[in-house]
Formats: C-alpha cells, structure tokens, sequence
C-alpha cells in the first residue's frame, strides 16, 4: 500500500512538473557578441534590443555564447588563458569555469537538451565533454575538418558541417556515430545548422545564390525555403525557443547587427542597430516547445529519486 501511495504520488508530481515546464513563460534573452567596448565582449538583451546587460570584462576575446537549456549558465569562448577555451559562468556573469583547459583552439559550445553535456570543437574535430568539465570524447565521424556542432533537440544526434575539398555542407550523426547523413548536397557553402525545438527542421546560411541566405530545410535535408533574400550577408541563424522566429547576423545595414525575423522570413528588425560588430546571437526562454526526450528522462529520475525520499520517511 506504501508503494501504491509513493507511486501515485510520483505521478502526480512528474505530471504536474510536465504542466509548469509546459507552460512557465519567461522573458526571452539573446546572448550575444560584440566588440563595442574595443574588444569582443558577451551582451544579454531583450528581443527588442532593450535591457542591454555586459556580462563580460577582459580585454581578450570572449564570444560564442550559448544559453544551457535552463537558462542558469552560459557556455562561451574566451582568449583570456591565451589560447581559445571554453568557459561557462552564470546569466549574470559570475562563476567562470573553464571546461576544458587543453592547449590549443576550443570553441563553439553547444548543450545537449538536459544540461548536462556540452558538445564542442577541439581543433578541427567534434567533441562531447560533460557540462561540469570532465572526461571529453571525440565524437565518431570520418571526416578531418568539421565545425558548428548543434545538439538535437530529442538528444540523439549532431548536426555539423563538413568541410572537404573547398566545399562546406551539413551531416548529421548520431550520438554513438551511426546513420551518418549528408543532408545539404551542394557544390556552394553551407554553415551553421541549428535545430527547431521541436526538432524537426533546421536554419542554416548558405552563399548558393551568390550571396549568404537564410535557409531552412527539413531535418531529412528535403525542401528547402530561402527566408532572408537580400542582397547584404546573412549569416548564424538560432530559432527562438518557441519556434515562431530566427534571430541572425547581416550586414544590410552597413556592419553586422542581430536582426530578427519570422520563421516566414517576415519582419525583419534590427535589434543592436550599432557601428559595431555585433554577432553570434543565442535565444533563451519564452514558451518553450522543445521536445526532449532525455530531458523527460531527467526529471522522471529526479522524482524517482524524491520518491526514494518518501519511503525512507514513511
Ligand atoms: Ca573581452
Ligand atoms: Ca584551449
Ligand atoms: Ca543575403
Ligand atoms: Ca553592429
């Protein structure tokens, strides 16, 4: 009877913590980079472009934010160890941790969707080290040059892009290396994936018009849709966290700003509208849509762990 008691009660939990993740709205955030201040500095800022927030302080560069699917700490890049490391600290820019303290380049974090692996490059090659910065792998992929990993949303695979004989496309791999899959094809430039919440499309930039375009295509490589058309370079798309827009980098205005669209392509908007290179933008927060499978998991588990609790109270 205890047991029927502890295990109605952890459906009850794990049910309502499914409602509040659900529905738990938060202001959205960009994280982003930008060399204002003389040299390349982390921002936070509304999706308007308002409550401007420094969160960095070092005349190295510091870049390449990106928020942990919490939103408690931000992964980044910095030169301030002299080589390119990769750090974590919280959204208000406390607590540096460097993860990974390995001489030579690592950079462009991105974190699995329960927190608790970051996936990044170490040289030319893709790795996964656990987000408290231990016991990195190389992730199992045939290729000498990759770049940009992206983390699925459900967890399971890594989107990148290969780059191989003057011509860069995207692949996706499994976690464990398996179904390897070219998913762009083409003779001109493909970049920096990033997934949809919901795991099924995915953004990226390529000059196969001529000029760097916003795409988005299926995350089986199918249908492709040009969303930015404009002449200017449009570059390092991220989806927001509820699916319905894209934030990027272009130089239409005259230097590169965050701009803002519609997952449509529509209603464009400068948000950082400043002489200065502004670049690398993260989306944090909002209604979230995401679907992670092992993010399920986790709390499912911390539950389980709770329920444990309970029985040893009884
Ligand atoms: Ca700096
Ligand atoms: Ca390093
Ligand atoms: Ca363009
Ligand atoms: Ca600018």
């Amino acid at each position: 009877m205890y047991l029927r008691i502890v295990f109605t009660y952890l459906f009850i939990l794990t049910f309502t913590s499914f409602a509040a993740l659900a529905q738990a709205p938060i202001t959205p955030r960009i994280a982003f980079t930008t060399d204002r201040d003389g040299n390349e500095e982390i921002y936070t800022m509304d999706i308007d472009g308002g409550n401007l927030v420094r969160l960095t302080d070092d005349f190295s560069y510091d870049g390449h934010p990106a928020w942990s699917p919490d939103g408690k700490k931000i992964a980044f890049v910095t030169r301030r160890e002299i080589n390119d490391e990769i750090y974590t600290m919280n959204p208000d820019g406390k607590n540096f941790i460097n993860l990974v303290e390995r001489l030579g380049y690592d950079g462009h974090p991105d974190w699995s969707p329960n927190g608790a692996r970051i996936v990044y490059m170490q040289e030319t090659q893709i790795y996964i080290i656990s987000s408290s910065g231990k016991a990195p792998t190389k992730l199992k992929q045939p290729f000498q040059i990759t770049r940009s990993p992206a983390w699925s949303p459900d967890g399971d695979k890594i989107a990148f892009v290969v780059d191989q004989n003057d011509n860069h496309e995207i692949y996706i791999v499994d976690i464990n290396g398996n179904n390897l899959k070219n998913l762009t094809n083409h003779p001109e430039g493909d970049y920096t994936p990033a997934w949809s919440p919901d795991g099924n499309k995915i953004v990226f930039s390529s000059d196969r018009t001529g000029n760097n375009e916003i795409y988005i295509m299926n995350a089986d490589g199918s249908n492709f849709v040009n969303i930015s058309n404009n002449p200017a370079k449009d570059m390092r798309p991220v989806w927001s966290s509820d699916g319905s827009q894209i934030a990027f980098v272009s130089d239409r205005d005259g230097n590169n700003e965050i701009y803002v669209m519609n997952v449509d392509g529509s209603n464009p908007r400068n948000i950082t509208n400043h002489p200065a290179d502004d670049t690398d933008p993260d989306w944090f927060g909002g209604t979230s849509q995401a679907v992670s499978r092992e993010g399920k998991l986790t709390i499912t588990w911390g539950y389980l762990k709770r329920g444990d609790i309970i029985e040893t109270l009884r």
